[in-house]
């Protein structure tokens, strides 16, 4: 008799917990967020990038200046070293005569890195507002976040260092970055990774991107994307995306929405609560 207790006993609370883990399921879909980095955790393309370009072209002798509205058009090709050769075939076409030029522009994207190191070291860009109040209360409610972003990998702790803490990067349950998959965004590749490794559907993670360019490499990975505009990006097409918004708003610097998304008319920050119920719809 005691012997058949036993495992009734242990399939009731077996049942129980797959019911628990079930209805815990159903009113928390939400599993992971995968943030882009530039232009969404911090501005980092105008202030940040731009000028260490500029930099690194001058430190290889180039006449070459990527001033605020060149760099906007420029930022439609993703990725600094392909940003570069973009470059060279529409404004310095001589140079794709080096027989050296992958090389090259390898090397000049490695100074380029260099110097984006050094202006992240002096703590002039701030995390957009919401960013670090969202991560944190993520953490603490055990939904899982990640990185899906372009940059080298190199950038994005040096820009977590800097505006989180020395060991922040150890926030992130998975970082995905620069050239680990083939093709760059707008192409699906660095989502797949990301989910591949977080083991998760894209059904149970929302992406928060800043461009046109990560709204089509989510949308194309399936996952519910909200969009935080910045000046480079405001004006661009976020069709598809499940709403736009001027930043991630904090309790005392609200986010504007710039799309018509009634969910969230009486909300006005971003928090864990918010980004379920944006994924349920
Ligand atoms: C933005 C990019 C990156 C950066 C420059 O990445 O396209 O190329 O502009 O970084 P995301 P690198 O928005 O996906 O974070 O020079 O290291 O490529
Ligand atoms: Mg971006």
């Amino acid at each position: 008799m005691a012997r058949n207790i036993r495992p009734l006993a242990t399939r009731k609370l077996c049942s129980f917990i797959i019911l628990t883990m079930h209805s815990t399921d159903k009113h928390n879909p939400l599993k992971a967020v995968l943030f882009d980095v530039d232009g969404t955790l911090a501005d980092t393309e105008q202030d940040g990038h731009r000028p260490a370009f500029n930099a690194a072209f001058q430190e290889f002798g180039l006449s070459w200046h990527w001033d605020i509205p060149l760099y906007g058009r420029l930022l439609q090709i993703t990725g600094g070293k392909e940003r570069i050769r973009f470059y060279i075939e529409q404004h310095a076409p001589k140079a794709l005569n080096r027989t050296d030029l992958d090389e090259w522009i390898a090397s000049l994207h490695k100074t380029k890195t260099r110097h984006f190191k050094k202006l992240m070291e002096q703590g002039d860009i701030p995390l957009r507002p919401g960013v670090k109040r969202l991560i944190h209360e993520l953490r603490s409610k055990n939904i899982k976040i990640a990185i899906a972003t372009t940059t080298t990998p190199e950038n994005v702790t040096y820009l977590l260092q800097s505006v989180l803490g020395k060991d922040s990067i150890d926030l992130f349950d998975v970082i995905g970055a620069g050239d680990i998959v083939p093709m760059k965004k707008p192409a699906p590749d660095i989502y797949f990774w990301v989910l591949e490794k977080l083991k998760l559907a894209p059904s149970q993670c929302i992406a928060i991107e800043d461009s046109e360019n990560g709204l089509l490499a989510a949308l194309a990975a399936d996952l519910p994307t909200l969009i935080t505009v910045n000046n480079y990006t405001r004006q661009q097409n976020f069709n598809g995306a499940l709403a736009v918004l001027s930043d991630l708003g904090e309790p005392e610097q609200n986010f504007t929405q710039i799309s018509d998304n009634p969910q969230l008319v009486d909300k006005h920050w971003i928090d864990a609560e918010t980004l379920q119920q944006l994924i349920k719809t």
